[in-house]
């Protein structure tokens, strides 16, 4: 459809050599067993191919010449391929030949594998890439790959851009309307294998027996496709919900109530995944209220998972008391001390980015710093900071810059993908999660293409080493056409286009410059909020010298949390990279860019390159008409309009701002002041 429902699903008619093709390959499914997600599989199958070809293809339990063979050692004992190193969710896909028919084989140990492998031959079909000759094994990387959603049982949604929560609460557990279905494959398409249901700023309701039915009616729609159900828990729920006098994580009464609603929760969903906590930060509840650390508090809740096979998620991301000094420290300074002290059964959760999940940052110095523990990634899909519902800011490129970022841990090589994959520290509980950026809206996600963070984010948690730009392609391939005449041009727009956010945003390493509360538009003059890094000017620094956040050893010597041979590099603007050149340091506003011109210059240019960058991309869009479909084509033309009236928003308030600070004239091309 052109509203956007069908996400990268959408299985519409393909050209005559495409459809042929498939059918050759897809004329008849061999898929035999019973249970819901060999349904799953099956229905999928038949959903894609009859779409893409306009016939349907026949099921038998028979491998016929042509057929698509789904098989696992219980129903095909003698498989003619390894399945060693899949696991349960892994799978190989191999063009193979029966009694001298060509065949192709997708197998796995187990059924989720199946259902995995038919997402990628259909992925493949699709996009018109080529069904013969196959040879492919995938099998995922990271172990744990969720969404968060920061849904309200209310049905609002905490940074939550498209529309309201999709959880119907008021008529769940009975109700349980098709889009839950739909949600699930879109998430099993892409190897997403759970879900929190609540937001991390949690309300204890959620531990409520009717919540916990609700819950459980979900995970009986996730269970086929391979999705657990997870729930953010609010610290003080024994208080509010049993009218306990402490949640005190060592006091045995409060353990035993976890003990008894771990139990509870478990005789609901049997396969529930876990807890997720937000402790001690921005007002909430925490151990460190009774004076006992987060992993106090994180192992007490792991023992109640514990014989059930569940974990606990326990986010790093705190800043609970004012830090004149610097916030980024401060996840660092709470959590490094506690490194061997967690539970086998806990991960603890960093968010991408010591301050919040900024157009840009650094690398969170916890990977790396926590050898004995296992750490999970929580990237950002909502857009927050980055334009929210209507900027064209692909994610891709932010996710990669963080994966392959060397943390030096254990010298060149030490990626924060190495670290979350669990190699470099030999780890077997592993994850990553993306806040979530869907809700009521027909598209999900509040724009076509929006949807591509979604699906960047499940691809790249299934390979952390999939580059931005083919997990582009794909999506451009299945979300439009495969045709190059829109997948090219469409790719380079997604391509640049985060970076032309940091350019009109947060170019050079600023952060944290938007408006307070909303987080929408620019805001780096507001200084007035009661606690100082609530404000943006305790971020920028701009003053009469020069403007940036010196976290060297004159500053607030944040750099001395990296590894001694980054710290190194940060410590001198000469080595740091210039992108996050005033992340890092305090400089003066004459002080020479690798280019030659001076920060100012070079600012300045850089909140011009970004509206640019907009502006081509409106003009692309608009060579795009003939080929987009009405709905989907007006949207983005709509959004690119605004986006780009906002870039210019973003790049005269920035100018004008700190213009009154440098006292600079503009330099010799900039685009005219406002
Ligand atoms: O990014 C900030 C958001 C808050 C959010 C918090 C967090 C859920 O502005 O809305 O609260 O981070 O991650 O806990």
């Amino acid at each position: 459809a052109e509203d956007g429902y069908d996400l990268w699903l959408r299985y519409m008619r393909a050209d005559a050599a495409t459809s042929a093709r498939i059918a050759a390959h897809g004329q008849v499914i061999a898929a035999p067993g019973d249970s819901a997600t060999m349904q799953a599989a099956r229905n999928e199958l038949l959903r894609g191919i009859t779409g893409l070809t306009g016939a349907t293809p026949t099921l038998s339990n028979i491998v016929a010449p042509g057929a698509l063979w789904l098989a696992t050692p219980r129903t095909a004992p003698a498989l003619p391929l390894k399945l060693e190193g899949l696991g349960q969710e892994g799978y190989a896909i191999r063009s193979i030949r029966v009694e001298g028919k060509p065949v192709t084989l997708i197998a796995a140990q187990g059924e989720m594998g199946l259902l995995h492998g038919a997402f990628h031959w259909l992925r493949l079909a699709q996009s018109g890439a080529a069904l013969d000759a196959m040879d492919i094994r995938s099998a995922p990387r990271i172990g744990l790959r969720l969404l968060n959603h920061w849904d309200n049982l209310d049905g609002t949604v905490e940074r939550g851009y498209s529309g309201s929560s999709i959880w119907d609460w008021w008529r769940l557990p009975d109700w349980k309307g098709p889009r839950y279905a739909d949600y699930a494959r879109a998430n099993a398409s892409i190897g997403i294998n759970g879900t929190v249901l609540n937001n991390v700023n949690a309300k204890s309701d959620s531990l409520t027996a009717p919540y916990i039915a609700k819950a459980a009616a979900l995970a009986d729609v996730f269970r086929p496709y391979g999705i657990k159900v997870y729930l953010s828990v609010k610290w003080t729920a024994p208080m509010e919900l049993d009218g306990l006098k402490t949640a005190d994580p060592l006091d045995p009464t409060v353990a035993a109530w976890w003990k008894a609603k771990a139990d509870e929760i478990y005789k609901a969903i049997p396969d529930f995944g876990g807890f997720l906590v937000k402790a001690n930060s921005e007002g909430q509840p925490g151990p460190q209220d009774y004076k006992r650390t987060h992993a106090d508090g994180a192992n007490m809740l792991a023992a109640a998972m514990k014989p059930h096979g569940g974990i606990v998620m326990w986010r790093a991301f705190v800043y609970a008391h004012d830090n004149p000094d610097d916030r980024a420290k401060q996840a660092y300074a709470d959590f490094k001390p506690l490194d061997g002290q967690f539970a086998d059964n806990v991960i603890v959760q960093v968010k991408n980015g010591a301050i919040d999940f900024q157009p840009r940052e650094p690398f969170h110095p916890l990977f790396g710093a926590m050898s004995r523990t296992p750490l999970m990634m929580e990237f950002q899909i909502t857009k927050e900071y980055l334009g929210q519902s209507t900027h064209l800011t692909y994610l891709g490129p932010l996710f990669e810059e963080t994966l392959k970022s060397d943390t030096f841990a254990k010298g060149k090589g030490s990626t924060v993908a190495k670290v979350i994959d669990g190699s470099l520290d030999g780890h077997r509980l592993t994850g990553i999660a993306g806040v979530a950026n869907i809700g009521t809206d027909r598209d999900w996600s509040g724009s076509i293409f929006n949807q591509a963070d979604w699906y960047a984010f499940g691809r790249m948690a299934w390979n952390p080493d999939l580059t931005a730009d083919a997990v582009a392609r794909e999506w451009t391939a299945l979300t439009f056409t495969p045709d190059k005449a829109v997948v090219e041009p469409v790719v380079a727009m997604m391509m640049g286009s985060r970076e032309a956010a940091v350019d009109y945003m947060t170019p050079l390493g600023l952060a944290h410059v938007m408006d307070t509360g909303h987080h929408y538009g620019p805001g780096p003059w507001v200084s007035e909020l009661a606690r100082p890094e609530w404000n943006p000017v305790y971020y920028h620094k701009a003053d009469a010298t020069g403007i940036g956040f010196d976290r060297t050893k004159s500053g607030s010597n944040a750099i001395a949390q990296y590894a001694p041979p980054l710290a190194k590099r940060f410590a001198d603007p000469r080595t740091t990279p210039e992108r996050d050149l005033l992340w890092f340091h305090h400089l003066p506003w004459g002080y020479r860019l690798a280019s030659g011109e001076t920060l100012w210059d070079g600012m300045v240019h850089r909140y011009d390159r970004g509206v640019a960058y907009v502006a081509g991309m409106r003009a692309t869009w608009e060579g795009l008409r003939p080929m987009v479909d009405g709905e989907r084509f007006a949207q983005t033309q709509t959004f690119l309009a605004i986006q780009q009236r906002e870039a210019q928003w973003w790049r005269d308030a920035s100018i004008a701002y700190f213009q009154s600070i440098a006292r600079r004239p503009l330099p010799a091309g900039a685009a005219s002041p406002p």
